[in-house]
């Protein structure tokens, strides 16, 4: 079908940020749940997704892959929905930086220190995030300005943000500073997320169950 919305998932994934997404847009969508060891690394997903990883998106004929990519590209091919200031809008320039500085420099930053890995001081110009504490501190600064990164309403990038930072919580590896737990109490009051976590925490007690 030419407008078909189709998330390719597995419940315990960062595709649980692009449910969270397709809920707030509220268009019906298809889940296709893959198995990270078998259907992950399938033909037919790789032609979807050569990296092999979830999530990924399709709508019609078109593809994307990348759960903040994903964000961006729902919110603007569902203006309806309000999740992304319009095109041109002076408010694309924090919507732009809190969504590229979640994907790039926070989740490198933060994945290398749960791997133990500490930036040489005198790389830290070549590395794009610099160090972690300065990362967080930006971030922490971006969270406690106002209630919503862009303007005065949710947005894409209060979704995608606070999404990293629910997981970090989730997993313990977020410094577990007020101004992060108020925002994800925050923006995690949503009913599409609690709708969404509804589903997906469902979805993977199922496949629990049914791997015996
Ligand atoms: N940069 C990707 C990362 C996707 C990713 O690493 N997904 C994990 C699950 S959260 C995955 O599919 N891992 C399977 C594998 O690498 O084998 C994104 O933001 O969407």
């Amino acid at each position: 079908m030419a407008d078909e919305l189709v998330l390719y998932t597995n419940p315990m994934s960062r595709g649980r940020v692009v449910r969270w997404m397709l809920e707030e847009i509220g268009q019906p969508y298809k889940v296709e749940v893959l198995d990270y060891a078998s259907t992950m690394k399938g033909r037919p997903y790789l032609a979807i997704n050569p990296m092999g990883k979830v999530p990924a998106l399709r709508h019609g004929d078109a593809i994307v892959t990348e759960t903040a990519a994903i964000c961006a590209y729902l919110a603007d091919a569902f203006p309806q929905a309000r999740l992304a200031p319009p095109s041109g809008d002076r408010l694309r320039a924090p919507y732009y930086r809190w969504l590229f500085f979640s994907a790039g420099p926070y989740e490198a930053a933060s994945s290398n220190k749960v791997l133990g890995f500490v930036v040489p001081p005198e790389r830290e110009r070549m590395m794009g995030y610099g160090n972690i504490d300065k990362v967080l501190s930006t971030l922490e600064a971006a969270v406690s300005s106002s209630d919503y990164l862009v303007g005065d309403s949710f947005t894409a990038a209060d979704l995608y943000v606070g999404s990293q930072i629910g997981f970090g919580f989730m997993f313990g590896t977020l410094d577990p500073r007020p101004a992060f737990a108020r925002y994800w109490q925050r923006v995690s009051a949503r009913p599409a997320f609690m709708r969404a976590k509804q589903l997906d925490d469902q979805k993977a007690v199922e496949l629990q169950k049914a791997a015996g």
